[in-house]
């Protein structure tokens, strides 16, 4: 792959891609929503497709010239409900935000009641946060974790949801480093007549690979976007069952199916023509994620966390409910006498990418919490495993303990140049 076209055209925008590629070599990214999508899978966003447009679905559109979109759409959906086991896959949306706005927009009326788990205790900005427009347009009743060990406890969860009869029970999370207890979420929802919606962005790679449950098969509605964990493009699924769920007060095409109504709220409803170059790369990602070797590096994503974890943990630091499930874990740097955002800065500096977040029960601001996030995902497609996991623990404890030491700082600047060096990104790109 190489951008010489956009070199003669646009230089400038050429150096700052040399220059972002330089960035991700030559640093350890350990955000846990971030990836490094295959050269395909970027190859596809590149293609000829973005100069289609083809609103409508497959065998439906609204502009003529779509067969070989039709093709490419059609397998990203056969793809995407064999991978998820799936009965229904709209591969349309551009991106989670739009999605989960989508699933609203198909399932409940403006006003309406969702149960959904409060953002600075791990939920997202799209599950009714109040300056966001889920938090805007429906009435979100919030759900956090325990005070006793930081985990969400479904007891309470099921009361408030008894109490409050919310239209959807949803859950998902981005900052929450325990599993999902989902067939719980759904038996709740079932309770209370609501919808089980389930939001897997950050976890859908752990799904398929089974390294987490699955909620396709006990919830009505799946979301994930097809980045993080899964590796794919930046952009985003849904997947429903195909069954007649009418809520007739709710909906004024009532007559339709779960899949109508979710393809109905995407197209026309939240958007026009589909972003087919994006399309095609989740298609291929699809493919990817169906062999072996990416179940493999699934299930080697959970145990380079946990290594990551324990020796985080060694080095003395305290991690929110005393480690993790997943592929991320959240550090609590109130006993390190910082602020998240000064170790997260700090690591940055040092070319370790990492966020600064919220904890349960924080006392600080969104812009400046008690927080840093961190997961295994983007190391571990660099091949990297528990031994480096261990270095890596060490590396980013010693910073954070003194913030002033710049021996360690300088001993962690070699761990990262070492670590890079050997452990290569995208060898075959040549940007620069
Ligand atoms: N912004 C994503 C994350 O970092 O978790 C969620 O959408």
């Amino acid at each position: 792959m190489s951008i010489e076209n956009i070199r003669k055209q646009d230089p400038e925008i050429a150096e700052l891609l040399d220059k972002e590629l330089n960035r991700q070599r030559e640093g350890l990214v350990m955000i846990p929503s971030e990836n490094f999508a295959s050269p395909a899978v970027m190859e596809a966003t590149g293609t000829v497709c973005t100069n289609k447009y083809a609103e409508g679905y497959p065998g439906k559109r609204y502009y003529t010239g779509a067969k070989y979109i039709d093709m490419i759409e059609n397998l990203a959906i056969e793809r995407a409900k064999e991978l998820f086991g799936a009965e229904h896959a709209n591969v349309q949306p551009h991106s989670g935000s739009s999605a989960n706005m989508e699933v609203y927009g198909a399932l409940i009326n403006t006003g309406d009641k969702v149960l959904g788990m409060n953002l600075a205790h791990g939920g997202h900005l799209t599950h009714g946060s109040p300056v966001n427009f889920s938090g805007k347009r429906y009435e979100f009743i919030p759900y956090g974790v325990s005070k006793k060990d930081e985990k969400v406890d479904m007891e309470e969860v099921r009361q408030l949801a008894l109490k409050e009869r919310p239209k959807i029970v949803l859950c998902g999370t981005t900052a929450y480093p325990r599993k999902v207890e989902f067939e719980k979420f759904a038996a709740i929802a079932k309770e209370i007549d609501a919808y089980a919606f389930a939001d897997i962005s950050h976890i859908s790679g752990l799904c398929i690979a089974g390294a987490h449950e699955n909620p396709v098969a006990s919830h009505d509605v799946v979301m994930t976007t097809t980045t993080k964990t899964l590796r794919g493009p930046r952009s985003a699924i849904i997947m429903c069952k195909k069954e007649d769920r009418y809520h007739d007060l709710y909906h004024p095409d009532s007559k339709k199916d779960l899949a109508g109504m979710i393809d109905f709220s995407v197209f026309p409803g939240m958007q026009g023509g589909p972003l087919e170059h994006v399309i095609a790369a989740k298609a291929v990602a699809f493919k990817e994620a169906m062999t072996d070797e990416y179940k493999e590096y699934q299930r080697q994503i959970v145990k380079n966390a946990k290594a990551l974890a324990d020796e985080l943990m060694n080095q003395g630091l305290r991690l929110v409910s005393g480690g993790t499930d997943t592929h991320l874990m959240l550090i609590d740097c109130t006993d390190l006498n910082i602020t998240g955002k000064e170790g997260a800065n700090k690591l940055a500096d040092l070319g370790i990418y990492t966020n600064f977040n919220m904890i349960p029960f924080d006392t600080r601001t969104p812009f400046n919490p008690s927080g840093i996030r961190l997961g295994t995902p983007a190391l571990t497609s660099r091949g990297m495993k528990e031994g480096e996991m261990k270095k890596v623990g060490v590396a980013i404890a010693a910073v954070l303990k003194d913030l002033d030491n710049t021996d360690a700082q300088e001993n962690t600047r070699k761990t990262v140049s070492e670590l890079t060096e050997e452990f290569k990104l995208y060898p075959d790109i040549t940007y620069a």
